[in-house]
């Protein structure tokens, strides 16, 4: 249990050019709307707003280079620098960085931003999805499918050079990254896997094994006895598609909201936390009441990551000790 007085910084990623589908941008705004901020405060954290990271100065629009599947590299390249940068002053100001997409193409800046402020940075990568594909694996041209790699050392053999991303330093190892959630993972991106020895845990493994046991391993494997910082990288499509309606990628047999907060009481728990992504919420997708539910998820998953005390089990404690 950590200290109620958990510092916070809360950046929202408005960047939605990782991938096709409009309204991924205004995420932040859904996620902000739910309160979760006044409500952590309210429990006494100490939870402060920096706004947006300032992509006023991207250009809205760049030509893609036309004999490239590859989608808008440029604008991905010159966001994540500022992403990086935006992240690593939060984390230095003391704080846990919180970060709320946007697509997950952005998990390429916060996680070289936290790991330019921690040495020896581990990364709990939780999704439907490996995100682990190349610009030559790539079969969508998408960057939200791309993410992982950049940052791991042993993947930079295979990223090739691109333009706009010679500022990265790529600091994170194989063997200090686990997935957990996979259901959906590219044929390339199980090579990536197995090549690099990254740890996965696919939903088979969380039916198998249980929530609690496969995050057990699995943080014990990238940072044994709690001691490396951790960056938490959730995607919202980690969950069942039937909890999660409002996101670009929806994957059914996922993770329900029990397990999800499951994985995020287990890191706070462990104490080590200092960066943290929440990304893939589309408001633009799906229905008013699936918009409402999904980010009613979201404010959820919040409040328990950062939370003194698990809300969710102790509201659910309290009502059904009072049908006893
Ligand atoms: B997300 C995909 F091909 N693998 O590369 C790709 F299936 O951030 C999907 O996890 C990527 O939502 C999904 O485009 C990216 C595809
Ligand atoms: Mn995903
Ligand atoms: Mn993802
Ligand atoms: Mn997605």
């Amino acid at each position: 249990r950590p200290s109620p007085t958990v510092k916070v910084g809360v950046q929202s990623v408005p960047f939605a050019k990782g991938q096709p589908k409009p309204g991924v941008d205004h995420g932040p705004e859904l996620i902000k709307n739910t309160g979760f901020i006044t409500q952590l405060q309210e429990i006494g954290a100490d939870v402060k707003d920096y706004g947006a990271v300032d992509f006023s100065r991207l250009p809205s629009h760049v030509e893609d280079n036309g004999s490239s599947i590859l989608k808008h590299t440029g604008l991905v390249a010159s966001a994540n620098k500022l992403i990086s940068d935006a992240t690593s002053k939060i984390l230095r100001d003391g704080r846990i960085c919180l970060n709320l997409g946007g697509d997950h193409s952005i998990g390429i800046g916060t996680i070289h931003g936290a790991s330019e402020v921690y040495e020896d940075l581990a990364v709990l990568w939780v999704d439907a999805h490996a995100d682990i594909n190349t610009p030559y694996s790539s079969w969508s041209g998408n960057y939200h499918g791309m993410a992982a790699s950049f940052n791991i050392e042993e993947m930079q053999p295979y990223l090739g050079k691109l333009d706009g991303f010679s500022w990265m330093k790529p600091k994170i190892k194989a063997k200090n990254l686990a997935f957990i959630g996979l259901r959906d993972v590219d044929d390339l991106e199980r090579r990536a896997i197995e090549m690099t020895g990254i740890h996965a845990f696919s939903t088979k493994e969380v039916s198998n094994l249980g929530i609690e046991k496969v995050l057990e391993i699995a943080l014990e494997l990238i940072c044994p006895g709690g001691k490396r910082p951790l960056h938490l990288s959730f995607d919202i499509d980690a969950l069942d598609d039937l909890e999660v309606k409002s996101t670009g990628t929806p994957v059914p047999g996922g993770l329900t909201l029990r397990e999800g907060l499951t994985v995020v009481e287990k890191v706070r728990q462990m104490g080590n936390l200092v960066s943290m992504d929440l990304v893939e919420v589309n408001p633009w997708i799906g229905t008013q009441e699936d918009v409402k539910r999904t980010a009613n998820v979201s404010k959820q998953l919040l409040l328990n990551t950062f939370g003194p005390y698990p809300t969710a089990t102790m509201a659910y404690r309290r009502s059904s000790c009072s049908q006893l």
